[in-house]
């Protein structure tokens, strides 16, 4: 007679069994890891951090002095390398961030990719990115796009170095797998001498050439000025009367993202505004352009001044609190999520006054 010990044990021999047979085909078993596949919530490995403007400034500069900007290096660029992420140069798992250096004289080779950039600049003026041909002029506060698939280089030909905010949607492209580089035939491109060609085209505020066609994949406008962005702050703040005033970047065809897979805001903050907390699917790097404050990640309280940067994760709990009046500039995969269908968000509410029923009428 099998007693009902002898019969367990058989069957966990035989669950055994087929456990490693199953590896051993490269097969799994749902069954024991479904519940960490399906998390109740956006479990992102990526976890808030905050990059000090001192410290992104003192490591460029020594990277000016030791390292030169030549073909194979293509850039003299630091990249956020978020903690969370094991060592990947990915500020989040889906957007690549960092600061570019580039020393007077230099000129940083002309190469083309599937990943779309932007650039936000924060320091220097005089300087341009040649986009397919267009030299963009840039100055502190400009947003200048070199989209997926456009030749791109950038030239300093003042006395003093350049600084900007590089943004990619690079991790984003290498999980779909769908990375391309290539160089430019040449060191650099032959820029139209006319400079600002897509700001002097498609620029206009609320019009476009009739005659015209702009490709849907990105903006036709490849640069956004800061003068134009501080006006439509000033007089959103002025309508709302919120703490914070927020804008997106668009492509002026469509009102869509300035690209398809990532996409730009800039955020104003009253002095002594506070936003209130939310969450949303997503990933953020803020850039501190100017002021000083705090925000409030998953109860994680980061100071932040200008020229700091940080991130927040998909689903974190954040609010801003500003010393004086900030402006933070964003990249974010927001847009990408929007068009998939699962971009969601939940602010947190004021209080409800409660409501009697015996309420005077
Ligand atoms: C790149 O091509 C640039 O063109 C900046 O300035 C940052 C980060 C990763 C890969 C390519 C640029 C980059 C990059």
């Amino acid at each position: 007679m099998t007693t009902s010990i002898e019969q367990n044990e058989e069957l966990q021999a035989a669950l055994e069994h087929l456990y490693s047979e199953v590896a051993s085909k490269d097969l799994q078993p749902l069954w024991t890891q479904v519940r960490e596949l399906m998390t109740r919530y956006p479990k992102p490995a990526a976890i808030p951090w905050l990059w000090q403007w001192k410290t992104l400034l003192a490591l460029a500069e020594r990277a000016g002095e030791l390292v030169s900007v030549e073909r194979g290096g293509e850039r003299r660029v630091l990249a956020l390398s978020n903690p969370g992420l094991n060592g990947l140069p990915f500020a989040t798992s889906t957007l690549w961030a960092g600061i570019q250096y580039l020393n007077p004289g230099e000129v940083a080779p002309a190469h083309r990719h599937s990943p779309g950039a932007i650039r936000f600049v924060l320091q220097g003026e005089g300087m341009w990115t040649t986009v397919n041909g267009d030299a963009c002029d840039m100055q502190r506060g400009d947003l200048v796009l070199t989209p997926g698939g456009t030749w791109h280089d950038h030239t300093n030909p003042g006395s003093e170095p350049v600084i900007w905010f590089d943004g990619l949607d690079l991790p984003t492209i290498q999980a779909l797998d769908a990375v391309f580089f290539e160089t430019f035939p040449d060191l650099n491109q032959q820029p139209n001498p006319l400079h600002n060609l897509s700001e002097l085209t498609f620029g206009g505020r609320g019009t476009l050439p009739v005659e015209v066609a702009t490709s849907t994949t990105h903006s036709p406008l490849l640069v956004y000025r800061w003068e134009d962005t501080d006006t439509a702050l000033s007089a959103l703040l002025k309508v709302q009367g919120t703490p914070i005033a927020s804008l997106k970047f668009v492509n002026p065809a469509t009102g869509q993202s300035v690209m398809p897979t990532f996409g730009c805001e800039i955020h104003r903050i009253i002095k002594g505004g506070h936003t209130r907390p939310g969450r949303k699917v997503g990933s953020s790097v803020f850039v501190i352009f100017q002021g000083s404050g705090y925000s409030v990640i998953n109860e994680q309280k980061f100071d932040w001044s200008a020229g700091d940067m940080f991130v927040t994760p998909s689903w974190a709990t954040y609010e801003h609190v500003a010393f004086e009046q900030s402006d933070l500039f964003t990249i974010t995969d927001r847009p990408l999520l929007e068009t998939l269908g699962l971009f969601r968000q939940e602010e947190e509410q004021e209080p409800q006054p409660i409501k009697s029923q015996f309420q005077a009428k």
